[in-house]
């Protein structure tokens, strides 16, 4: 059986996180016009009868010397380094310029095995020739595919070229599991996704989301404890109990278990709190909602989310937090 993982790299805004979640058929990691939006190496796990693929979606790779900007690219190149194989995603709208030269000579220098996937072929661009011969003298893909991620164009052509590439192994994941995230992460980037669609310039970029509280309210003495405990809880937030023999089985599905959270969108400066909140409130007031909409499509759970503002300043030059947000650094 195939088994492998496969990061997923590319520059900002190439469309890798939008193919991630097209690959998977579920939302795992955030999406945005802004580049930059992915932070993190988020796991999507596909599976097929011939074995399983474990993507690892990378911030978009961009050559500054910003601390926060150091930070990502280390996570893109711990990524690398942990990868059997590349997905390379090119973005079909753009001229590829100095930025994807520094990408592909990244992906050249690891010397893992490379799958080319030019993205945004639904827009018609003029500039596939010039991208293909691109990729065809800098790097030796085992493929080099034009897909959709927006329209599902050629997907099953990705999985099937990066799944030739794999090596034979064992499965990492149940074939159930689509990620690994724990549901904090995947909350505060719920949060995170809301209030950069609802933000510009400046603030997508000064903006993180710090979950400051969660707890699941506990269930009717009456229910049965197994039915309560989502699966992804974390850990302590029930205790366990004896189920009860009062009220034994009706027909009522039960009902979902409510989960209290409170998160701050965390920005640099304080001209930037009122932008978030918006006139009397509404800005925050939509990012709550969509946020909520968006969790009610994740978690069985009934959720209710307390959201405010806060100033870190100059949290982007904060090496603890950088390092607690992204890992190491280095
Ligand atoms: N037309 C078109 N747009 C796409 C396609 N794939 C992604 N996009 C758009 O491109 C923008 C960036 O998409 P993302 O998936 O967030 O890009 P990314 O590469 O993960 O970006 P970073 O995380 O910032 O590096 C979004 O507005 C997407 O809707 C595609 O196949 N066609
Ligand atoms: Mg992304």
């Amino acid at each position: 059986m195939k088994c492998g993982f496969v990061a997923i790299i590319g520059r900002p805004s190439a469309g890798k996180s939008t193919l991630l979640n097209a690959l998977c058929g579920e939302k795992v990691a955030i999406t945005s016009s802004v580049p930059q939006t992915t932070r993190n190496a988020i796991r999507g796990i596909v599976n097929r009868s011939s074995g399983q693929i474990v993507f690892l979606d990378t911030p978009g790779y961009h050559d500054s010397d910003k601390k926060l900007n150091i930070y990502l690219k280390d996570v893109v190149h711990r990524s690398l380094d942990d990868a059997d194989v590349v997905l390379y995603v090119m973005d079909a709208s753009r001229p590829p310029g100095k930025e994807e030269g520094a990408v592909m000579n990244l992906l050249a220098r690891s010397g893992k095995p490379i799958v080319a996937a030019v993205n945004k072929t639904d827009l018609n661009t003029p500039l596939l020739t010039e991208i293909r011969g691109l990729i065809r003298v800098n790097l030796n893909p085992s493929e080099l595919l034009e897909i959709s991620a927006i329209e599902g164009r050629n997907l099953e052509g990705v999985v099937q070229a990066v799944m030739e590439q794999c090596p034979e192994g064992e499965l990492h994941y149940p074939t159930d599991f689509y990620t690994d995230q724990d549901p904090e992460f995947r909350i505060t980037e719920i949060i995170r996704e809301q209030a950069i669609i609802r933000s510009e310039q400046e603030v997508p970029h000064s903006l993180y989301v710090e979950l400051a509280d969660m707890e699941f309210k506990k269930p009717p003495a009456s229910a049965e404890k197994a039915e309560y405990i989502p699966s992804g809880a974390p850990d302590g937030f029930f205790e366990r109990e004896e189920p009860s023999t009062e009220n034994p089985a009706s027909d009522k599905p039960p009902a979902k278990p409510k989960l209290w959270v409170r998160a701050f969108l965390v920005v640099e400066r304080s001209s930037q709190v009122g932008i978030l909140v918006g006139h009397k409130g509404e800005k925050i007031k939509a990012i709550r909602i969509g946020a909520l909409r968006e969790m009610k499509k994740v978690f069985p759970w009934k959720i209710s989310l307390d959201l405010r503002v806060k100033v870190n300043p100059k949290w982007r030059k904060k090496d603890p937090l950088l390092k607690r947000m992204m890992g190491s650094g280095e």
